[in-house]
């Protein structure tokens, strides 16, 4: 079976790697793709850092912060103790110092002339998951990067800032009233990435943020369509329950946008493609048209790999009676 996937970071890596237990034991042979997200890309200290690819590495490989869910285990930040003694900005940013390992080498790669794809596929070499069935893709390899537009109140005028800036400083408090990703409406899909969409047997969308990961991803030209014209179910898990996103701030991009926070409303973002929604069972009353809804057994909490894992049994059931 071969499976695609549309992938941020956390959400998406810790689903992925439920979905993967779980094929280990009734698919071992298939083969799943993963295009993640690069709007979330930053340059600092001359070095590229890809906090969403580098989280589905470390998920994926087995070397992720468990309790953070991004960055590196037993991670030490000496060296950014040292750029803070020299005054270096920004500060608001942690760049670990195993961390900072994957950004040398990738600026060190991508220096050398290698593109992102590249790069990614030898990252993803060293964390094993080629041997195990998994290929990584950016969604591009040109580098995007996504801005929110702020309304900060004082009559300024509009301002724009890394997103980054704005979800890790500002911990997405100051209202946003757009996400700019500058050249993305121009930007090629990677390698490999609209084949995946179109050669796959299940596409699934994990429960991602709708707006900053899978909605950055679905602007990369030719992304949409492949998914409208899949011949493959395309089916995703609710990144919301109970109108509350899980972590982090999907409910602040999804209002940015206008959209409300709640599984149905995330659902009808994607319902011109979409096929089957899970969602949690306080949500089992979410109707979409168009789309078949199933309702998780239990809690839809990925409190551990087995709990992620039922997650994926009950997709890919899921998938199956939408086929
Ligand atoms: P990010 O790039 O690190 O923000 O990660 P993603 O974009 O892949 O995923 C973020 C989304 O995952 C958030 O909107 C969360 O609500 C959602 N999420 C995280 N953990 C869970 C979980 O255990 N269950 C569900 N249903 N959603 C989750
Ligand atoms: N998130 C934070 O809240 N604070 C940080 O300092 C931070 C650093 C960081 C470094 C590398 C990396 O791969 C991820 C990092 N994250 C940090 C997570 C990241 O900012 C966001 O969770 C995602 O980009 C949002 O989708
Ligand atoms: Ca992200």
């Amino acid at each position: 079976m071969r499976i695609t996937a549309l992938a941020g970071g956390v959400g998406g890596a810790r689903f992925l790697r439920g979905l993967k237990a779980h094929l280990d034991v009734v698919a071992p042979e298939s083969e799943l793709t993963i295009i993640a997200n690069t709007g979330d890309d930053i340059s600092l200290f001359g070095l590229r850092v890809c906090p969403d690819i580098d989280t589905l590495l470390y998920t994926l490989g087995g070397g992720i912060d468990e309790a953070q869910g991004w960055g590196r285990a037993d991670e030490s930040t000496r060296v950014q103790g040292e750029l803070a003694a020299y005054g270096a900005v920004p500060q608001w940013f942690t760049l670990g110092d195993l961390d900072l390992g994957t950004h040398i080498v990738r600026s060190q790669w991508l220096a050398q002339g290698l593109t992102a794809s590249e790069v990614t596929g030898r990252l993803a070499a060293r964390w094993g998951l080629p041997g195990r069935g998994i290929r990584l893709l950016p969604m591009t390899d040109v580098p995007v990067e996504t801005h929110v537009v702020l309304d900060e109140g004082d009559g300024a005028g509009e301002k724009a800032v890394h997103f980054q800036e704005w979800w890790v400083r500002m911990r997405a408090e100051v209202p946003a009233t757009r996400f700019v990703v500058a050249g993305l409406d121009r930007a090629a899909a990677a390698p490999g990435v609209l084949e995946a969409l179109r050669s796959a047997d299940v596409v699934v969308l994990p429960p991602s943020n709708p707006v900053v990961s899978i909605g950055i991803i679905l602007g990369v030209p030719g992304v949409r369509d492949a998914l409208r014209g899949s011949r493959a179910p395309v089916v995703g898990v609710s990144p919301l329950i109970s109108g509350r996103p899980v972590r982090g701030h999907a409910d602040a991009c999804l209002s940015a946008i206008g959209v409300s926070s709640t599984a149905s409303a995330v659902a009808e973002l994607y319902a011109d493609f979409l096929d089957g929604w899970l969602v949690d069972p306080a949500d089992a009353d979410v109707r979409v048209r168009g789309v078949e809804t199933a309702v998780h057994p239990e809690p839809l909490l990925m409190t551990d790999v087995d709990a992620a894992a039922r997650m994926a049994k009950s997709l890919l059931a899921l998938a199956d009676r939408v086929r």
